[in-house]
């Protein structure tokens, strides 16, 4: 149970540093996002956070939503999608999306995403999944669930670029209102 918890607070130390804050520990990444396994060990004991080199391919394999990947050859790390920082781009290539993707939200949010469509917010993209239960998951961190249907084929045949990250998350850079069915009543 203490191993689990280790585990999980040690995976949100790595999302923050190679999503969001590398520089906390002193970290970099390249233009890809990767950093080398070894200096993040170093930099990441440096700052408290010890770890070995069996623990950390542990939480790239168990990450519940396999938030890490690790190069072929096993030095470099990286996080598969999620990113804040403007100077990482995850060099993925366009795909095709299905014909509808979900968005899970809160119910806040719903006037604002009507007026203006689905932002980024933080992040570098919108996130958008194939499953109902993925987006139902995301949505509820939030507050009151909503989920949004997006006609994402539409959009592409507009001109839009969609990204499928390494775990299967749908990536766009926005998704303006006309192209999100808003389920029938939603009420703040
Ligand atoms: C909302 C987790 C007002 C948007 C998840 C969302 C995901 C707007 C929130 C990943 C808006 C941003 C990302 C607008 C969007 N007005 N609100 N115009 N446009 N929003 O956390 O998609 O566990 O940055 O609906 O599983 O919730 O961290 O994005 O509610 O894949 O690996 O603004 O994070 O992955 O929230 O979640 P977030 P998200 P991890």
């Amino acid at each position: 149970m203490e191993n689990n918890k280790n585990i999980e607070r040690n995976s949100k130390f790595l999302s923050l540093v190679l999503r969001h804050e590398p520089g906390k520990i002193g970290l970099v990444l390249d233009s890809n996002g990767w950093a080398s396994v070894e200096q993040l060990l170093h930099q990441a004991a440096e700052h408290g956070r010890s770890m070995s080199q069996e623990e950390l391919r542990h939480i790239v394999a168990s990450s519940d939503k396999q938030r890490f990947a690790l190069s072929e050859d096993g030095l470099r790390i990286r996080a598969n999608q999620g990113h804040s920082l403007a100077s990482v781009e995850l060099d993925l290539a366009p795909a095709e999306p299905p014909d509808t993707l979900f968005h899970g939200t809160a119910s806040r949010f719903i006037d604002s995403i009507r007026a203006s469509g689905l932002a980024p917010g933080s992040r570098n993209h919108v996130h958008l999944s194939l499953d109902l239960g993925t987006a139902s998951n995301v949505g509820s961190r939030h507050g009151k669930l909503v989920v949004l249907t997006v006609r994402a084929r539409a959009m592409a045949a507009q001109g839009h670029l969609f990204f499928l990250s390494q775990n299967g998350v749908w990536l766009t850079a926005a998704v303006p209102a006309e192209f999100i069915d808003f389920p029938a009543a939603t009420q703040p």
